[in-house]
């Protein structure tokens, strides 16, 4: 893809979930999890002026945790009382080390920080809405506020919480990108043989998402 040009008025960098409990060692490790944190800082050293980071944030018994549902195990779907929801192992416990946004991670230009999924009673993918699609998270008050008109996303997990959001800022009028190589995804099993990578980068496409790598963003 062709390259695109900051405008720091007015774009915006996401950071989706950097964070030790979804990487190499980490409680919910996504593959190659850390190779995020090097583009990254090259984004927030670069390009951009300000940024926005999102943490995932859960209670002890949250409803996402398979620990929380006895004779169910990580990974596994249930339905739960707004739709379908995947059992994770234990992650992202509010106060953890690993829950903190990576220690690699240069923070001057992150200018707020959401935290999410700290309901126990509902998990939250996206950086916009909890997963019962209605209780928001205030981030698109703040970035309208500001004069956002594009985001550029990236972190973990690719398929998971940087899809979820990406959609949502399509939805929500966003001119929305997803940074590749700055993003890693977890690829479980989904529908027809597929993953979840695939089936949600198609689905991202199919909604006018476009995806780039970090060295055509100058
Ligand atoms: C995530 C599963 C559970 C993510 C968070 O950051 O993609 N995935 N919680
Ligand atoms: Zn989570």
């Amino acid at each position: 893809m062709t390259r695109v040009t900051i405008d720091p008025a007015t774009d915006m960098l996401g950071l989706i979930d950097v964070q030790p409990t979804f990487m190499p060692g980490g409680e919910l490790a996504v593959p190659d999890g850390d190779a995020v944190v090097a583009p990254i800082n090259r984004l927030l050293a670069g390009p951009f002026q300000h940024a926005f980071a999102t943490q995932d944030w859960h209670p002890p018994g949250h409803i996402s945790f398979a620990s929380s549902h006895p004779g169910h195990a990580p990974f596994e779907d249930i339905t739960v009382a707004y739709g379908r929801q995947t059992l994770w192992p234990d992650h992202a416990m509010q106060e953890s080390a690993n829950a903190a946004i990576h220690p690699g991670i240069a923070q001057a230009r992150i200018a707020a920080i959401i935290r999410k999924g700290t309901y126990r009673h509902i998990d939250s993918y996206s950086a916009f809405f909890e997963n019962d699609r209605a209780t928001p998270t205030g981030l698109d008050g703040w970035l309208r506020s500001r004069g956002v008109r594009r985001l550029f996303l990236c972190g973990l997990a690719t398929d998971f919480c940087v899809a979820w959001s990406a959609e949502d800022a399509g939805s929500l009028g966003y001119e929305t990108y997803v940074v590749d190589d700055a993003s890693r995804g977890i690829g479980l099993p989904g529908p027809g043989n597929r993953t979840t990578l695939e089936l949600s980068r198609e689905r991202l496409i199919e909604r006018g998402v476009r995806f780039l790598s970090s060295a055509d963003v100058i």
